[in-house]
């Protein structure tokens, strides 16, 4: 029987992710190689991922908390109770619950694509706050989202934490903006984490830290394709790279082919030269002129900006 939480995957007969496969066969046939970036979350990639908030030099994840924590007040202030928070992502058990805190919202609506971070995310909120009306939405939010009939009339506030805007080229970036406004609606507010541009070592290190959990989060995109495409990719001859590409002010992840080798997935041949890489992500990276662009290009009035103590990252208020 089909189960509700996979409702958005469609699969192919032999059980796979159809849009994997076509993404993974497109990009690999491109003369730079590419995967988009949103495959590197399988549940071995979000732990992964989890890992890296901890890393020492991974400072996104606790400069943007310590924003969340220290300017309470502020938030209260600015945004006001009663609002619907619309997070878009399942949410993480540390941010969340601080802007909660902070603001005594009217509801809780968490979106993602995936149902099952989805449920275990939105229990995990309704037993920190009793009380809380929290209503979980299964949905793409890249696509205009039907928000729950229960929060129609509250004004809303949407939150993107994290930087993952940054995940976006500008097109994409901008695209999503303005359907995160029709999705919100006249009136509303955004609170969006945005990092910031900075000496490129320091940016490198956070991306290919020395522990190697950054290159394990890489590698695994590798693993999943071998294992889900059929593929026999040698990751042997695949080294991590994170690179500061200045013109783009973004961070990219590259595995770099270390000799020449020649593989397959899914019946079909590929071959890299030695030195030829596969681009497996872009993390753009801001200040307040191209964070201000970006934002009021996708149709968001940037109202208040916030920095942590080390002035690393940015927590942006924008207004409808
Ligand atoms: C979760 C997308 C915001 O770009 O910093 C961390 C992902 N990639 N280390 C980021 C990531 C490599 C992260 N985002």
């Amino acid at each position: 029987a089909a189960k509700k939480g996979i409702a958005l995957v469609e699969l192919d007969d032999d059980g796979v992710d159809k849009a994997f496969r076509a993404d993974v066969l497109a990009g690999l046939g491109e003369q730079q190689k590419a995967v988009p970036a949103r495959w590197l979350y399988d549940d071995a990639g979000s732990q992964l991922f989890e890992d890296i908030t901890q890393l020492p030099e991974y400072y996104p994840t606790r400069a943007e908390t310590e924003i969340l924590s220290a300017r309470g007040a502020e938030f209260a202030e600015l945004i006001g109770p009663g609002r619907a928070v619309v997070e878009f992502g399942s949410g993480s058990s540390v941010k969340t619950p601080l802007l909660l805190k902070a603001i005594d919202p009217a509801a809780y609506v968490p979106l993602d694509i995936s149902g099952d971070f989805l449920r275990a995310a939105a229990t995990d909120l309704a037993v920190k706050f009793p009380g809380l009306p929290v209503y979980p939405v299964e949905a793409d939010f890249m696509r205009r989202v039907e928000l729950p009939p229960e929060v129609a009339e509250m004004p809303k506030l949407g939150f993107f934490p994290g930087s993952t805007i940054g995940n976006m080229v500008a097109r994409t970036s901008v695209d999503l903006l303005r359907t995160m406004r029709e999705t919100l609606g006249e009136g509303s507010k955004l609170l969006i984490g945005m990092d910031l541009i900075k000496d490129p070592a320091v940016l490198e290190a956070a991306y290919d830290d020395a522990q190697g959990v950054t290159a394990e989060f890489n590698y695994n995109l590798v693993r999943r394709i071998n294992r889900e495409l059929d593929g026999d990719i040698p990751l042997e001859a695949l080294l991590h790279e994170a690179r500061w590409v200045d013109d783009y002010a973004r961070i990219e992840m590259h595995l770099v082919a270390q000799r020449d080798i020649a593989f397959t997935v899914s019946g079909r041949r590929f071959s890299m030269q030695a030195g030829e890489t596969i681009h497996t992500e872009n993390s753009h990276k801001f200040d307040r002129r191209t964070s201000t662009t970006l934002l009021l290009a996708g149709g968001w009035t940037p109202a208040h900006l916030w920095l942590d103590s080390e002035r690393r990252f940015s927590l942006i208020l924008a207004d409808a």
